[in-house]
């Protein structure tokens, strides 16, 4: 059996969030993954973030492909919209839906193997085309599910568990998102909750392809020494660029903060995101500095985590098509099938 519906009993003062709903209101069945995998860890962000930012579950769409990574969505949220797709298929379906719906807030989740391997091309075209969407990569460096296989984002020279070698250049998630123009992206580590669950909020928040690949320790196949997504290595070789705080504007919460060390960013939605600059000079809202100092960083062997880049101006890809403001759901049969004479002039337009 592998999906296990959790008891709805749970203690009744438990704290509840603006819409009056418990933290235990936005989790989903009984995982089923082995015990101590990261993936529960980013499902539990997930469930917090979603808690924090008063999401009504409803409005959420959840969409996954296949692998450990892709099964997680039937582990959190379980009272929204979810769609398990086909191996690396998820971006295409979740476009597709987005375009059907743009009144829904899209959580796209997928594994190493499902995005950078047989679904490269649809994260390539997903993120390129800045569809408004929270894309998480699950990213353990292995095929989980099937046992244990370098994925495409091992790194050259890393061991299996078994001792086998990668000969293979690795693809980084984050560098190729930078490049493709991603609107937002982050980088994090499902052990460490205190950054994660900010970066997922915002990345809720932001209009546009906000991309956070999450390094996720496959505790039976990839942490072991030799593996460079262990949590021993991630955590020896962790560079955070900047620790990280959500405001929503509506909160009247201010966060400490020491002058001169922050960045304000102002995001589409008005919502505010409050970097505590760790690294020098590092200014987030700069595409090419971010390329660079990943770059520059990644040669030194490190990790860098926590938001490299954000666009707060961004725009979703409903802007660029122009589409209807209402859901396709929503139109009547008139507006869906407006008749010949409207057919005709837009056939002369194009000739
Ligand atoms: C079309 C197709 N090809 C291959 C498979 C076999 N398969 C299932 S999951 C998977 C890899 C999953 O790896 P990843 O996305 O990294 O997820 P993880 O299990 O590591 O979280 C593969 C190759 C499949 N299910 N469908
Ligand atoms: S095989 Fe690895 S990725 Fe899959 S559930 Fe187990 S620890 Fe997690
Ligand atoms: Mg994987």
């Amino acid at each position: 059996m592998t999906y296990i519906t959790k008891p709805q009993l749970h203690h009744p003062r438990l704290l509840e969030n603006a819409l009056g709903k418990t933290r235990r209101d936005y989790e989903g069945s009984v995982s089923t993954l082995c015990a101590g995998c990261g993936h529960d860890s980013i499902s539990a962000a997930i469930i917090q973030a979603a808690y924090e930012l008063d999401l009504p579950p409803h409005r959420v769409a959840k969409l996954s492909g296949i692998g450990c990574s892709s099964k997680t969505p039937d582990y959190f949220l379980g009272a929204s919209h979810g769609f398990n797709t086909v191996h690396g298929r998820m971006p295409s379906v979740l476009t597709g839906a987005n375009l059907a719906n743009r009144d829904l807030i899209y959580l796209g989740v997928s594994g190493d193997g499902d995005s950078a391997s047989i679904g490269f091309g649809q994260f390539a075209h997903a993120i390129r085309r800045g569809v408004n969407m929270t894309y998480i990569v699950e990213n353990n460096g292995v095929y989980g599910l099937t046992k244990g296989q370098f994925s495409a984002t091992s790194d050259k020279g890393s061991k299996s568990k078994k001792g086998v070698v990668n000969h293979d250049s690795a693809i980084d998630l984050v560098s190729v998102a930078l490049q493709l123009g991603a609107t937002f992206v982050a980088r994090s580590f499902s052990g460490d909750k205190a950054q994660l669950v900010p970066l997922i909020k915002a990345a809720l928040s932001h209009q546009g392809s906000a991309f956070i690949d999450c390094i996720s320790p496959c505790i039976q196949f990839n942490n072991h020494a030799g593996s460079t997504k262990s949590f021993d290595y991630v955590r020896d070789h962790n560079e955070a660029v900047n620790t990280l705080d959500f405001v929503v504007p509506r909160e009247a919460i201010h966060v400490d903060y020491e002058p001169g060390t922050n960045t304000m960013v102002t995001q589409h939605d008005g919502s505010v995101l409050n970097l505590h600059k760790l690294a020098e000079h590092y200014d987030p809202t700069d595409r090419i500095s971010a390329m660079a100092y990943l770059a520059s960083r990644q040669a030194q062997g490190e990790v860098v985590t926590g938001l490299l880049y954000v666009d707060p101006k961004a725009q979703d890809l409903h802007e660029g098509l122009e589409t209807v403001e209402t859901p396709l759901n929503q139109l009547t049969d008139a507006e869906l099938i407006p008749g010949s004479k409207v057919l005709e002039r837009l056939n002369a337009s194009l000739r």
